[in-house]
């Protein structure tokens, strides 16, 4: 045996999944991406059934199959499943599946992070789903507006929020995950502009999820707190207000509808070139408009509140804004057409759908034009144009570039290729189903059928129509099954797929089926389509010329660069499998669970669980001292094992998790500030306010520990590691006083949170100060058994740079909640 085979063979060994019931203990983004996929795929078609169910129900006027009570759970949970189920996590799906092969990444750089993701997923997913079969699942439609949901009695409304909050925490544990991939883990030489399209679409849709999502868990938690302790944030009597929950639905849910359809333009934009044989037509163009798009969509979720009786100012605002966004959206769809119409184009089945969802998408957007219209919007509001306007864009946005990248990906991922028969009829199928389903319903509309109604009297002639869509829609779900059959059927007798089976020009095609560790060495690139330009170059890679072609310690390891221009600094050490991760989410799964059924103590024992395995997961595992300074990663290149600090990928998930917390915050001084301008009772005549002397003296100790635990970190460096022990303590001790007196505050005065909005939103803020002070406080004591255990020394200090960089966020979020309720709106 050569020396490159006993290479091959050690990589393969290091890399292997573990076998037996010990498969699922794996962490290796090629198996947990592939999780995903099938899960997300299952939920979709879950959905998929109970779209069924909704439109055999209104297939005839006057129709008894399903009563009203569960027609709104159906309908409900319909939509709920494919936005929060379907269409976000098959992003971060498939991402995670083949993100890392387009960087020339062994893997993403926290593994373990990304199966916790998944797990999460499927606990909440699971959970919220199986509520139908108990007949208590959500029915307040899938923005769940109050008054309509606060005043439900039953469970459906807690399912959702608490479901969905936990499942949220997936979609951001994935985002971290991958916009660190896209920055930190592209291969030397990938300089920024070089980076292929998808990474950039992750950047943009992970950037968005850590802008969108945490306004949606503030707003959960503001709905909890009023359902669970009847703080009446949206209680109109007690100085509340339901369009709270609106803003804060639609500042996440508008943006929401671009994070699910960027990353599967982002797919079209891998495919197209492919098909074209020749590189995208507009690389820069596309970049800045998805960059655009991404920055817009922030600024029009009002045009989902234009019938809520706002100022006309603010309707014209976001009318026009609503339109400005096609400019961006367009030049991504030409850049494409252009490309189609440059190149030669190659007929094939991902091509097919490809077309499919340009042309479904842009009916989509032309009836999108037409509601950003306001005064048409008010035709057209809540009726069945809107239905199909919805569907347009998220089946032709969405599904269709989806099944593109399923049968366009699949040979890469399971080594055989879909059958190019049964992939033209499923396409043609689908098309038309879906054509003739939902064209129709822009007709039943505009004739003053509402939406979300469970049936409807035979005199309004709504009749034919509705028939028409439901066949439309057995048509399209047929089509769908058949591509669903096609990826699952056994097809161990056929050819293998032969590598490159498109004859694609990026990296991700270069590795060879099977090898989980991507590819055989790590490449240097100079090109967009590596592939293409340089014939050698897959030959090369599997000689083992490039970088990190061996495994000799036994561990998984990847390059990290840096971050405009690649260059090499790291070889990092990721996880190899194992449980912490799925025991860390069930542990956090019960948490949120058992709180929906307010059983108390399981919930606490789900904390303790979840605390348990994630101080041991990180302890065990993240920052760990290697057995020497630096190693070669080929061809004389020394790098070093272990970086601390702006250059590792830890700090850098740090402040990625920490713009998002700081986002949610905000999202709660948002509602603090939106109850002053809507009313004039905030605060309520005759309540005093926190006072300013106790939340003076809070920021002042929040400032302190702050400083404290900076000083450490400065000291260690030093060489002291005593004294930055001490100096941990002294900050624990400062953290410790800093939330008795911003608890204080409130207390003091009697500020009683159930009898009114400002209250209520007083103490919010502070237990939100209090829960990340406490959090900081846990982070000194680690890193002081840390140090005392000599797993962080001045040399080796990745675990103190973190929780300084922690501490940065939570001092400002203290000082600025501190200032807020102790001097404003008023001083006493
Ligand atoms: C087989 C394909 C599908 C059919 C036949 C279908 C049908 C429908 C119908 C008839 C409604 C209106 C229910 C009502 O207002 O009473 C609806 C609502 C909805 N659908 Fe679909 N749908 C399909 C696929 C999808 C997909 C792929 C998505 C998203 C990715 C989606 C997202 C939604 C959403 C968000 C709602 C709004 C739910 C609400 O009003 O709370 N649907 N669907
Ligand atoms: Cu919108």
């Amino acid at each position: 045996m050569t020396d490159r085979q006993a290479e091959e063979q050690q990589l393969a060994a290091v890399w292997e999944s573990p076998k037996g019931w010990r498969y699922w203990s794996d962490v290796n983004n090629t198996v947990v991406g592939l999780w995903y996929t099938a899960t997300a795929f299952a939920f979709m078609l879950f959905g998929g059934v109970l779209a069924l169910i909704i439109r055999t129900q209104l297939a005839v006027p006057e129709n008894t199959l399903v009563e009203a009570e569960t027609y709104n759970q159906v309908f409900t949970l319909h939509g709920t499943v494919m936005m929060f189920l379907f269409a976000v996590p098959i992003f971060e799906a498939v991402a995670i599946l083949i993100l890392p092969g387009m960087l020339g990444a062994r893997d993403l750089p926290f593994p373990r992070l990304s199966a916790f993701g998944y797990w999460c997923f499927l606990i909440g997913g699971v959970f919220v789903c199986g509520s139908i079969f108990f007949n208590s699942a959500p029915d307040a439609g899938w923005f769940m507006y109050p008054p309509l949901s606060t005043e439900q009695s039953g469970i459906g409304a807690d399912i959702w929020l608490l479901g969905l909050s936990f499942i949220e925490v997936a979609s951001i544990a994935a985002a971290v995950e991958l916009i660190v991939g896209v920055l930190k883990c592209r291969a030397p030489g990938m300089h920024i502009n070089l980076t292929p399209l998808y990474g950039w679409y992750v950047l943009v849709v992970g950037g968005m999820i850590l802008f969108a999502f945490p306004p949606l868990i503030a707003g959960d938690l503001l709905f909890e707190l009023e359902r669970l302790l009847d703080w009446p944030f949206f209680d109109v009597t007690r100085g509340g207000d339901p369009i709270l929950w609106q803003h804060l639905f639609w500042i996440f849910g508008h943006p929401e509808v671009y994070i699910i359809f960027l990353p599967a333009i982002a797919l079209l934009a891998m495919i197209v070139p492919t098909f074209a044989r020749r590189p995208i037509a507009g690389y820069s163009w596309i970049v800045l408009s998805a960059l655009g798009t991404g920055f817009l969509s922030f600024g029009l979720w009002v045009h989902h509140m234009f019938t809520t009786g706002l100022p006309s100012i603010s309707l014209g605002f976001f009318s026009a804004a609503s339109e400005a966004v096609a400019i961006p959206t367009g030049i991504q769809i030409f850049a494409f057409i252009s490309t189609v119409m440059l190149g030669s184009v190659v007929r094939s089945v991902p091509m097919l759908f490809c077309l499919g969802a340009l042309a479904i998408f842009v009916l989509g957007g032309l009836t999108g034009v037409m509601v950003a219209v306001a005064p048409f919007d008010f035709q057209v509001h809540d009726s069945y144009f809107i239905v199909a306007h919805l569907h347009y864009t998220l089946i032709g946005g969405m599904l269709f570039p989806v099944m593109a990248g399923i049968v366009y990906y699949y040979p890469m991922v399971r080594g055989k290729t879909l059958s190019r028969k049964l992939g033209i009829w499923s396409f043609w199928l689908m098309f038309a189903g879906f054509n003739i389903s939902f064209l129709p319903m822009h007709l039943t509309g505009m004739l003053g059928m509402p939406r979300r109604v469970f049936t409807y009297g035979a005199e309004r002639g709504w009749s034919e129509l509705n028939l028409l869509s439901t066949v439309g829609a057995f048509v399209f779900a047929a089509g769908f099954l058949i591509l669903v059959w096609d990826c699952v059927r056994p097809r161990r007798h056929e050819p293998d797929a032969p590598r490159n089976v498109w004859r694609a020009g990026t990296l991700e095609w270069a590795a060879r089926f099977g090898d989980n560790y991507g590819l055989r060495s790590i490449p240097h690139i100079d090109s967009r389509y590596p592939l293409w330009d340089d014939k050698d170059f897959t030959r090369k890679l599997d000689a083992g010329e490039g970088l990190l072609a061996n495994a000799e310690e036994g561990k998984r390891e990847t390059l990290v660069t840096s971050v405009l221009d690649a260059k090499p600094i790291q070889i990092l050490r990721v996880a190899k499998p194992g449980w912490l991760p799925m025991i860390a989410a069930i542990g956090l799964g019960a948490v949120f669970i058992f709180m929906t059924f307010k059983w108390w103590i399981p919930t606490a024992l789900g904390f303790a669980l979840f605390l348990w395995a994630t101080l041991r997961w990180l302890w065990t595992g993240t920052a760990e001292i290697p057995e020497k300074e630096s190693k070669d990663a080929g061809g004389g290149l020394m790098l070093p094992l272990y970086v601390s600090g702006v250059r590792s990928s830890g700090w850098w998930a740090m402040f990625i998790t920490m713009t998002g917390d700081f986002t949610a915050f905000l999202a709660l001084l948002f509602g603090y500030f939106f109850f002053w301008t809507i009313h004039p009772d905030f605060p309520p005549p005759g309540v005093s306010g926190p006072g300013w002397v106790w939340p003076v003296l809070a920021a002042m100790a929040v400032m302190l520990s702050w400083g404290l635990t900076f000083a450490s970190r400065l000291v260690n460096a030093a060489g002291r590691a005593g004294q930055a022990r001490f100096l941990l303590v002294a900050g624990g001790i400062a953290a410790f006083v800093a939330c008795l007196a911003v608890l204080a505050g409130p207390w003091t005065s009697g500020l009683d949170p159930t009898t009114h909005s400002y209250p209520a939103i007083v103490w919010t803020l502070a237990i939100w100060v209090v829960a990340h002070l406490a959090t900081g406080v846990l982070m000194q004591v680690y890193c002081f058994a840390r140090s005392l255990h000599g797993k962080m020394t001045p040399r080796y200090d990745a675990d103190i740079w973190n929780v300084t960089l922690y501490w940065h966020f939570a001092a400002i979020m203290g000082v600025v909640t501190c200032l807020v309720i102790g001097f404003f709106p008023m001083l006493t």
